[in-house]
């Protein structure tokens, strides 16, 4: 039995549990991540694409953003297009200078795993967490597998960084929590292909067949995406459906879409999901752990780091100060933010997903919103703002 004496137990090496250990070895706190995956999994799994201002910076000042300003792809706009018609939003404009940067996920994995490692970090590989016990005393204890030996981790705080399929939200009683939960009625088909963006800047379209979403991952990777049914496979898009059907819906007078071989598919369904209680005792959540957002508002990595912020600022209170007063109000604080996240993703897709035929009343309105981001400045500051994602104090 490995017995491993820290002083914070983070399951989960995804963009919250590495996040949080970086942040807090920064600050002295010393912390061992379980990861259930390996190294080459994780760093190669394909997720999001899209940072917000804040998680920029963040990275930045915990020194782990080298490559991220060499290689990552800053954004000062984004395209909505309806039915064909297509308007830009400005983010310097609207948000004082405020953007947003494409860089994979996975990309993001790579530099915090190399830096956690690189500076002595604890990090299990292929150690699945199967308990998390006391939690409700100073001194819980997180049981795990390693190697087919058991082992656990004594530490004085457990957080959950294991995204929607793990322990950590299972974990917590039943009646310590509301659970929210919302699954609409169409998926997204993923695509990667080796060819160069057709658009310098994202392109989020409403079309009568429905929704098709162009990003990039660099100056010669795309990555695209079709609302297709939730009942929808793989098999029935072949790689020159994918394209001519992309074709249709991103499409506007003078603009062609460039194809080229598409090297990875997936279909990912949407929903968005939470509960309003983060922690239990000395047991606490982050990230996909405590909640799911639809990816159309590009929330979902940005949300675990923003949920790590307020949890270091809690434990930082704890280690400095003896206080528990932060840490307790980590839950308000969060949801703050996790709500926002939650409405202006389920803005972002009500409003480009087909879900109704032209000339219901659900499509009028669909039509009316866009109409309006095109001659307001203020409304389109307000998808803008959200965009980009809101500073830390406008919470505060
Ligand atoms: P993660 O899920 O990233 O990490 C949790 C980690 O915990 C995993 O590595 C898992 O292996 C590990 N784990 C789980 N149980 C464990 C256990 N018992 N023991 C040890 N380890 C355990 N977001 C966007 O913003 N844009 C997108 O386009 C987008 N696309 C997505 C596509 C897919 C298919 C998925 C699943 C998610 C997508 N997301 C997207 C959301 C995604 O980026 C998450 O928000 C982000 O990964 C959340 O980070 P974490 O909370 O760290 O959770
Ligand atoms: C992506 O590039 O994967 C991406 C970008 C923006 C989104 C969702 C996904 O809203």
């Amino acid at each position: 039995m490995k017995n491993i004496k820290t002083q914070v137990g983070i399951i989960g090496a995804g963009p919250a549990g590495l996040t949080l250990a970086i942040w807090l070895k920064k600050n002295g706190i010393d912390s061992v991540i379980l990861e259930r995956k390996s190294r080459e999994y994780i760093e190669n799994r394909t997720r999001a694409g899209l940072l917000e201002q804040n998680t920029v910076d963040i990275f930045k000042s915990l020194g782990v953003a080298d490559r991220l300003i060499e290689k990552g792809l800053e954004h000062h706009g984004v395209f909505l297009s309806f039915n064909g018609k297509r308007v830009r939003v400005p983010f310097d404009e609207l948000t004082g200078g405020r953007k947003i940067t494409v860089y994979g996920q996975q990309e993001v994995i790579k530099d915090l795993v190399a830096d956690w490692i690189s500076s002595g970090g604890k990090i299990y590989f292929e150690a699945q967490a199967e308990r998390i016990e006391d939690f409700e005393t100073n001194n819980p204890k997180i049981k795990f597998i390693h190697e087919e030996e058991e082992g656990m981790i004594d530490c004085d705080f457990v957080i959950g960084c294991d995204g929607f399929h793990g322990i950590g939200r299972k974990t917590l009683p039943k009646e310590s929590y509301t659970e929210y939960s919302h699954c609409y009625p169409f998926s997204w088909l993923g695509i990667l292909a080796h060819v160069a963006p057709s658009s310098e800047e994202l392109i989020y379209a409403y079309h009568e067949n429905g929704f098709a979403l162009s990003s990039l991952r660099s100056e010669n990777i795309s990555r695209l995406y079709l609302q297709v049914d939730n009942n929808d496979s793989l098999e029935n898009w072949s790689d020159e459906r994918i394209w001519e059907e992309l074709a249709i819906r991103l499409g506007t007078e003078g603009w062609e879409l460039k194809t080229g071989p598409i090297f990875e598919k997936s279909i990912t369904p949407m929903r968005g999901f939470m509960i309003d209680n983060l922690q239990f005792g000395r047991l606490f959540l982050a990230g996909d752990s405590a909640h799911i957002v639809p990816p159309t508002g590009g929330k979902g990595l940005n949300l675990a780091v923003a949920d790590v912020k307020h949890l270091v600022d809690g434990l930082l209170d704890f280690y400095k100060n003896n206080s528990m007063e932060t840490l307790n109000g980590y839950t308000e604080t969060a949801l703050k933010r996790i709500w926002r996240a939650q409405d202006f993703s389920n803005f972002m897709t009500a409003l480009f997903h087909k879900q109704e035929e032209h000339g219901s009343f659900q499509y009028s309105m669909q039509a009316a919103k866009f109409d309006y981001i095109a001659i307001s400045k203020a409304y389109a500051t307000t998808i803008a703002e959200n965009y980009v994602g809101l500073p830390f104090e406008v919470f505060e």
